[in-house]
Parts: C-alpha cells; sequence; structure tokens
C-alpha cells in the first residue's frame, strides 16, 4: 500500500535541521519545510564568529557520516570551515529549497492530527510531523553586572561578536574560563594591547595537538575514501573508549588518565608557582566540559596578559572593578559567560493535546522520553533535545543515531500503522528515573558547577556509556510509545 503523504516542518536549519531535512526527503517525505529564524542556516557556527572559534571534536566526527570531508584543513578544524562545510551539505543535498530563513516559529498547536505552526510574521501552516532542532547553547547567557550598562566601551557577548569593533591595540577584557574564553584568549592576544581574563572558576585544560593534514593527505582522503572512513571510525572508537565512556565513571582508569594528561600540561606549561595555583582547579578534570587547547597556558603567560581572579564587584564607566578595589581599565569587554541551556524550544509556545502546554510541563526543567519525544506532543520530535548525550561528544553524530530512529516512527505515519506517536508518560518516567540514578556515578557531580547540571544540581545529560546510546536509539520500543 502507498504511504499516505504527510508534511512534515523542521524547526531550525544547524548541524540537525539540516540533517533532518536530507533524511526527510530520503524518506520521500518532499513536502518539508524548514523554518531558520536568522537569515542563514548553520545554527552555532552561524552565530559563533569569535576570534578562535574551532570545534574540539575532531573534524571527522564532527560531520555527516554521509558527506565525508576531505578537504578538512586539521584535525579540528576552525569555525568557519565548518560553516563552509554546512552550506555546501545544503547545497548537495538539496536542502536550500525547503528553508524558510528569516522566519521565526512563535507558536505550535496540536489539534485534530496535525500540527498548525504560526510565524512571526503571522504566517498558519499545517503539518502532520514537527522536528525541532532548534540546538542546546542557543540563548547567550548576560550575567547582570551591575554597571555594565554605564561602562564607556564595546561590550558584547561571545555568540555575538561585534567584528566592527577595533581590537587591534586595544585594551580587552573577556570574562568567563569555558571552552569559548580559552579559544579567543590563544587568538587574542597576540593582537591586542593589553589582555585580561578574568576567571571565577580555573579549568583543567587537556592539550592538543592541531596539525594541519598535509596535501598528500588530503589527496588520499580525496582519491581513497575508505581511507578516511576508517580514520573516521578510529577517531569515534577512541573518543568514546577514551572520554565519553570515561566521564560517566568517576572511578575508571581512563577518567584517571584524563586527569594525569591535564595536570602534566598546566605543570609542564606554567612554571611560575603562583600563576599555576591560580589556574589549578580544585575539582576533578572532566567535572565541568573538559576545555581542549594546545595555546591557551602560553598565551596567558604572554608579558600583555593578566589573569584576573579577584571577583568582579561591577562595571564602571572606565573598566571593571574587582572586589579587591582594583579598577581594571578597558576598551572592549567580551562576555564569554555561556548560554541558557535549558530553553532548547522555548520561547516558541507549544500546545499539545487537549492544550497541554509545553511551558507547564518544563515548569520545573525540561525532560523527554530518551530526549526524542514527550508525552502528549504527538508526532514533535526533537533532535539534541533535553538530557542527551551533550558536552565533548559530536551532536552531528548524536543527532544522526538519534533521526535515525525518530525516522522508524515517522515510518509509521506514513504507512499509516500510526497516527498519532507520541511516548507514554510511565515511559518517560521511568526513563528519568534511571537516568538520575546512573548520574550519579559520573565524575559531573563530583563537585564542580557547571553548565551540565540543572537547577536541582542533577547533570541534564546522558549518563551511560556511548554504546548503551546506541544501541538503545537502535529501534524503538513500542511499548514505550502511546499510538
Ligand atoms: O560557556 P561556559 P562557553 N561572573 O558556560 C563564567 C561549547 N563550546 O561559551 O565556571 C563571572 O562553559 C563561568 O564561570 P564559572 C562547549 O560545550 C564548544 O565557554 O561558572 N564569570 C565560565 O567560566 C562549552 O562547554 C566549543 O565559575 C561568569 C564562563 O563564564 C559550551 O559551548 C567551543 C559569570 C562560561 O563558560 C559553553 O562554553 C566553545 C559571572 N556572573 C564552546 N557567569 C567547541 O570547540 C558566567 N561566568 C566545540
Amino acid at each position: 500500500m502507498a504511504d499516505r503523504p504527510v508534511r512534515a516542518a523542521v524547526i531550525g536549519a544547524g548541524v540537525a535541521g539540516i540533517l533532518a531535512v536530507i533524511e526527510l526527503r530520503k524518506a520521500g517525505i518532499s513536502n518539508v519545510v524548514c523554518y531558520e529564524k536568522g537569515d542563514r542556516i548553520g545554527g552555532t557556527w552561524r552565530d559563533n564568529s569569535y576570534p578562535g572559534i574551532a570545534c574540539d571534536v575532531p573534524s571527522h566526527v564532527y560531520s555527516y557520516s554521509f558527506a565525508p570531508n576531505p578537504e578538512f584543513s586539521r584535525m579540528f578544524s576552525p569555525g568557519q570551515e565548518i560553516q563552509e562545510y554546512l552550506e555546501r551539505v545544503t547545497d548537495d543535498y538539496g536542502v536550500r529549497p525547503h528553508l524558510r530563513l528569516g522566519d521565526e516559529v512563535k507558536r505550535a498547536t496540536f489539534a485534530n492530527g496535525v500540527w498548525s505552526l504560526e510565524t512571526a510574521a503571522g504566517d498558519v501552516d499545517d503539518y502532520e510531523i514537527v522536528i525541532a532542532a532548534t540546538g542546546v547553547l542557543h540563548h547567550p547567557k548576560q550575567p547582570a553586572f551591575d554597571g555594565l550598562d554605564d561602562f564607556r566601551g564595546d561590550v558584547f557577548h561571545s555568540a555575538r561578536w561585534n567584528h566592527d569593533v577595533e581590537l587591534e591595540g586595544r585594551r580587552v577584557g573577556v570574562i568567563g574560563t569555558g571552552s569559548t574564553a580559552i579559544q579567543i584568549t590563544g587568538a587574542l592576544v597576540d593582537r591586542v594591547s593589553h589582555y585580561e581574563l578574568f576567571q571565577r572558576t580555573p579549568q583543567w585544560v587537556m592539550p592538543m595537538d592541531n596539525r594541519p593534514f598535509s596535501d598528500d593527505q588530503k589527496a588520499t582522503f580525496r582519491d581513497r575514501p575508505e581511507q578516511l572512513e576508517e580514520l573516521r571510525d578510529f577517531l569515534e572508537t577512541t573518543f568514546a573508549e577514551n572520554f565519553a565512556d570515561a566521564v560517566v565513571d568517576a572511578e575508571s582508569e581512563q577518567l584517571a588518565q584524563i586527569e594525569e594528561t591535564c595536570r602534566a600540561h598546566l605543570y609542564g606549561q606554567v612554571l611560575d608557582p603562583a600563576l599555576r595555583a591560580q589556574l589549578e582547579p580544585d575539582y576533578r578534570a572532566a567535572c565541568k566540559r573538559l576545555v581542549v587547547s594546545g595555546d591557551f597556558y602560553q598565551a596567558i603567560q604572554q608579558p600583555n596578559a593578566e589573569l584576573v581572579t579577584s571577583s568582579i564587584e561591577h562595571i564602571e564607566p572606565g573598566g571593571i572593578r574587582t572586589d579587591d578595589g582594583r579598577l581594571h581599565e578597558l576598551d572592549v569587554i567580551v562576555l564569554a559567560t555561556g548560554f541558557e541551556v535549558d530553553r532548547f524550544m522555548r520561547p516558541m509556545e507549544i500546545f499539545g493535546l487537549g492544550g497541554r502546554s509545553l511551558a507547564d510541563v518544563w515548569a520545573d526543567g525540561p525532560v523527554a522520553y530518551l530526549s526524542v519525544s514527550m508525552p502528549e506532543f504527538p508526532n514533535l520530535f526533537m533532535l539534541n533535545g533535553p538530557n542527551g548525550p551533550v558536552g565533548n561528544f559530536s551532536l552531528i553524530q548524536v543527532a544522526e543515531i538519534q533521526m535515525a530512529y525518530i525516522m522508524k516512527l515517522v515510518s509509521r505515519l506514513q504507512s499509516g500503522a500510526s497516527q498519532e506517536i507520541h511516548a507514554t508518560e510511565r515511559a518517560m518516567r521511568e526513563h528519568e528515573e534511571l537516568r538520575i540514578e546512573a548520574a550519579k556515578s559520573t565524575v559531573w557531580v563530583t563537585g564542580c558547577n557547571s553548565w551540565y547540571l540543572d537547577d536541582r544540581g542533577i547533570p541534564a545529560a546522558w549518563p551511560w556509556k556511548f554504546s548503551r546510546f546506541r544501541e538503545v536509539m537502535a529501534e524503538p520500543d513500542l511499548a514505550a510509545y502511546q499510538s
């Protein structure tokens, strides 16, 4: 019997949204609209253009399995290259005609078997299926520093870099020591007259050897795709075994090795005992999201660089006043202060069966069954949704695994085997209980504060090995679904 025609909406044209369009089309669904509030595709890679931006997951893993890219310049490629790669995939895989750029979805309401999506422009369109690919690190977090508005110089968030602001020869202060600030430090110190890094909490830094691929290597990848595939397999396996599996077992040997590597990195690179003491965390490596950098320690020791460890008291017209009474005079302040990580699809208003509101369901924090489905929100699926594998993972790889799973549910909708499919309340609750219990063995709860932790101090992440993620996501357990 022929599949019934279904219409699908994808919200967001970042790495996951582009993938969703490709996979829906591959399954014969041609009526696909991808809404993107920005004016370009790319998500994170469009929004983040700060100096030094690179992906610290190896590029050949941080790329689509079906679209290998022999041209990546380095093991860890710069952000611009990733954006270009995504633009190319968008063209090559026919995603472009499905895009509605600059079109923000404000509301989604489910009634009579269809989702009605309402955009900021006031358009309303109906779809049987909605894939939310709205990203995780999406809404910049701007702490309310007293006096920030009085600052005479320029100030902007790292994810909203103002490229009109001159940096050469100026005094620049960067607030934060997450992955972003560490990358900025390496790229900016040599360009500015004076550089200050405002650290609230020190970070463990994993060394990174980021040599370029030679022309010969790239030619081999081009001519012998099986070699590139082998490299990808190797990187995936080593990454999962040595890192992803280590962080979910705080007692693991691999984690001890990561800690040893980070400590040796610090002690090998920073010889001044006072500075080293300021840079040495008092919590376990990878408790916070592990920072990876080959140049941070050298950069922060440059004569024009300073690590500021006194707390920020307030900001005034001339700069940042710290609680030791000192005024740090600055021309530019960069807020590398992270993201509101619990937003996901919000602030979109989403109403499921019987007018059930997502805002109410998520009032105490975002929750979903296996990150992809929520009870009473039929035929709405999420990519990189709540409590999935985050952190030092390839979110492209994660999204591919989730999308393959979602497509198995979608095929039931296409065939008519199901009309409305959504996880049961019971399945979601049972999954949550197991997840919260398993999180107790992870390194994320060993005594640090991080964006992984939700308001209750529970890691909002997948707390098991990556192999378990693959196993569970291989085939939907239909008993966990109402359909
Ligand atoms: O943000 P963060 P990020 N006063 O939340 C500090 C991914 N990423 O943009 O640690 C003073 O990690 C805060 O201090 P503390 C990656 O997953 C990937 O750097 O909370 N300081 C912290 O130091 C990463 O984890 C790549 O004490 C304040 C910093 O701001 C995620 O994005 C590259 C403050 C925020 O760090 C987020 O990284 C870059 C305040 N009021 C990012 N509020 C890749 O390579 C916050 N801070 C793939």
